[in-house]
């Protein structure tokens, strides 16, 4: 059954096969599917959550799926072919979907990964798929560019700089990202730490917060899933006597809590990311972000009003970053969070796409 393009809808969002929602595993799209379920909800839409098993979403349904989980795709390497495993979770959970479509007016894809793309032509549903990384994987690369061919409109991005990463940036539409800013407290007077926030990865770079604490003097509390254990260690030899306080993964209502502390967040992304939610999170508790010059990031920090950008890799830019702070007001942090990233712009920006979605079905029958 499909709706006309202004009806309320019926959303069926399936998220990343790489790990429960909650765990961390699954990164930045773990809070985006969240936020962008929560709103829509608010909105008066209804909401189907279908995720591996153990997955948990506060206030909105959730079918859990079993089996094995996918690799995560920035493991991989360029050529490299799909990989499916056996009793494959992402299988199963699109399975599912196949089944249960004919009640749903839109599915909503959160997983980067080829199956679902692979899928659009065979669904009589239409699909929008939330492709959450830049370019990784030539077989990814040209699936998504299929798709975004062949379903105008269907491919959603974050920012303009992540679909630059894709010879079809074009064919991309941009989405920015959203939270509920209610959850970030506003705070003033920070305490003498600064933060980092991520999965503990390589293309995340710590090491280069770590050393940036070494020169200031100043703590670096690190909050996030620890994803690669050995990149850990590493980093915690060659810094051993950096002074860094590994706070672990924490939800959300603590996270902002410690976060919105702290004199800045750095963010040291060595790939070009996507967005940068953790940048959202800091803004919204008044916590400047000094961050690379580098995707996402150049598109939300205002240098020298909101935080700084600096010379990629340049761990002295970011020393001299920390040493300006006092330059940035924290409540243009907060302001900008609230009139750029709150959860009813996002709001605003989905319901556009995904109107655009159905409304070019819609022109599609016709001819
Ligand atoms: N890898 N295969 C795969 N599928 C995903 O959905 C995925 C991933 N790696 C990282 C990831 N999702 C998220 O952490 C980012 O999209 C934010």
């Amino acid at each position: 059954m499909t709706s006309s393009p202004s009806d309320l809808l019926k959303l069926l969002m399936l998220s990343t096969p790489v790990g429960a929602i909650g765990s961390g595993i699954g990164g930045g799209v773990e809070l985006t599917l969240s936020n962008i379920a929560h709103e829509m909800i608010r909105r008066g839409h209804s909401v189907k959550i279908v995720a591996p098993q153990g997955s948990i979403v506060k206030n909105v349904p959730v079918l859990e799926i079993a089996g094995q989980v996918q690799t995560p795709a920035q493991t991989q390497t360029r050529d490299e072919p799909i990989i499916l495993p056996k009793n494959s979770v992402l299988a199963n959970m699109w399975d599912y979907a196949h089944q249960v479509q004919s009640d749903y007016d839109l599915i909503v894809n959160f997983a980067y990964d080829w199956l679902p793309l692979y899928l659009t032509p065979f669904f009589s549903c239409p699909i929008a798929h939330l492709i959450s990384m830049g370019s990784l994987t030539d077989a990814m690369d040209s699936i998504i560019e299929q798709v975004a061919t062949n379903f105008p409109e269907t491919i959603g991005v974050h920012t303009l700089s992540q679909a630059q990463t894709f010879t079809f940036a074009d064919k991309c539409r941009c989405l920015a990202n959203g939270m509920d800013l209610s959850i970030y407290q506003f705070c003033a007077q920070p305490s003498d730490f600064l933060a980092w926030v991520g999965r503990i990865a390589p293309e995340k770079a710590l090491e280069d917060a770590v050393a940036a604490a070494k020169i200031t003097g100043i703590p670096l509390k690190i909050f996030g899933f620890k994803q690669n254990e050995e990149y850990w260690q590493d980093i915690c030899q060659k810094y051993a006597d950096a002074p860094i306080i590994y706070r672990g993964f924490l939800p959300t209502e603590e996270l902002q809590q410690e976060l919105g502390q702290c004199r800045a967040l750095l963010v040291t992304p060595r790939w070009v990311e996507a967005f940068g939610n953790v940048a959202i999170e800091a803004l919204a508790c008044g916590v400047p972000v000094i961050a690379y010059r580098r995707g996402g990031l150049t598109e939300i920090v205002k240098d020298g009003e909101t935080g700084f950008l600096v010379e990629p890799d340049s761990v002295d830019g970011l020393v001299n970053a920390i040493r300006n702070l006092d330059k940035i007001d924290r409540r243009a942090c907060r302001q900008q969070a609230e009139v750029e990233y709150s959860q009813q712009a996002m709001g605003d920006r989905l319901e556009y796409w995904f109107r655009n979605i159905l409304k070019e079905v819609e022109t599609s029958k016709k001819h």
